[in-house]
């Protein structure tokens, strides 16, 4: 039995670090466990143009301990407007290492995101002229379609349209959480990948509605049924190169949540690698942890690996009840791998 794991060091390909006060509270919990992290522009204003993209990864910079070694990635938030010149400088500036499309009122800040992709077509067939990949929220936003039914709908109605009609565009599928994403992106070409989540791979819908409704399981797209887990995590530990970590941490002040009209978002980043092995270790794929956590996604956008490594040993990690003023994933149970 493996009992002490040295990988590579780890990205963060998807997460939520916020701004002010809430950035400098979380944004030190990702630096600790990961080298980069895709930051998403999801704030209030969103980030769209290449200026308030060096803004905020100044604010991020400033936010974590220099010993820390961080780099965070700024990406940029597509709207209806967004002018192709401007991710093309912003991307080749270095500001912008994505952008992603957010179908308007999808998700948490999404309210300015996209209307129809076939606004913003002039962009994204500049963004596949320039290698610049294009991070998407998949689900359908239409009000007479059951939320669970959203992101296998996004698949047919405008992923695989977008696929078929720009051949060449680097796609994230981001945080899929159902069989038909997996299949999808497994049957996908090589320029079209995935981003999973830890609670993806922990938990289904029961998690947020079985004994009380559950709101620090409830984020978006939203866990589904146990088969669609099955399917996710069977794709997160296949070893195949288009899967990769992605936390999605999303974190929210308690009392966001826990109201009549609670927000979306999962706070995993303080022990989001001790998550991730967990499942990994569960389905007996520890020797494909590394591939997922450190080599897929810098492989599919292009970038170096990592130097240096960080050592996972089993021994008992408890998740505390609070941090500060967000409840964390798996908030007081005690995970069976920790950080050296
Ligand atoms: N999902 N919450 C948030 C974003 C994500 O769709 C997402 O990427 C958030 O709070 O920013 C959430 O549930
Ligand atoms: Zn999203
Ligand atoms: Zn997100």
């Amino acid at each position: 039995m493996t009992d002490r794991l040295t990988i590579r060091r780890p990205d963060d390909w998807h997460v939520h670090l916020r701004d002010g006060a809430m950035l400098a509270h979380v944004a030190p919990y990702t630096a600790r466990q990961f080298a980069r992290a895709i930051v998403m522009p999801n704030l209030s204003p969103p980030v769209t143009t290449v200026a308030e993209g060096r803004a905020y990864r100044e604010r991020i910079v400033a936010a974590i301990p220099a010993a820390l070694d961080f780099t965070p990635l700024i990406v940029a938030y597509l709207t209806d407007g967004t002018d192709a010149e401007e991710m093309a400088r912003g991307h080749a500036e270095g500001v912008f290492t994505a952008a992603k499309l957010y179908p308007a009122h999808a998700t948490t800040g999404s309210a300015h995101g996209v209307t129809d992709v076939a606004n913003i077509m002039g962009v994204l067939e500049r963004m596949a002229d320039i290698g610049m990949p294009l991070l998407i929220h998949g689900e359908v936003t239409d009000h007479d379609v059951d939320i669970f039914d959203r992101e296998a709908l996004f698949i047919d109605r405008t992923l695989a349209p977008l696929v078929a009609r720009l051949p060449e565009l680097k796609i994230v599928f981001e945080h899929i959480t159902t069989a038909e994403a997996a299949q999808f992106v497994a049957d996908a070409p090589a320029n079209v990948a995935a981003t999973i989540t830890p609670q993806h791979l922990h938990i289904n819908r029961n998690a947020m509605l079985v004994g009380g409704i559950r709101p620090h399981a409830y984020c978006l797209p939203v866990a589904k049924r146990e088969h669609h887990r099955l399917a996710v995590r069977a794709a997160a530990t296949s070893g195949s190169p288009k899967f990769f970590l992605g936390t999605d941490s999303a974190p929210h002040a308690v009392h966001t949540k826990e109201a009549p009209c609670g927000c979306a978002g999962i706070f995993n980043a303080p022990f989001a690698l001790e998550s991730y092995i967990a499942a990994f270790d569960e389905d007996g794929a520890l020797d494909r942890f590394e591939g997922f956590a450190s080599e897929h996604g810098p492989r599919f956008y292009g970038l170096p690996l990592n130097q240096g490594t960080i050592t996972l040993e089993r021994g008992a990690t408890v998740v505390p009840d609070r941090i500060g003023d967000v409840v964390p994933f798996h908030a007081g149970e005690t995970l069976g791998w920790r950080i050296v």
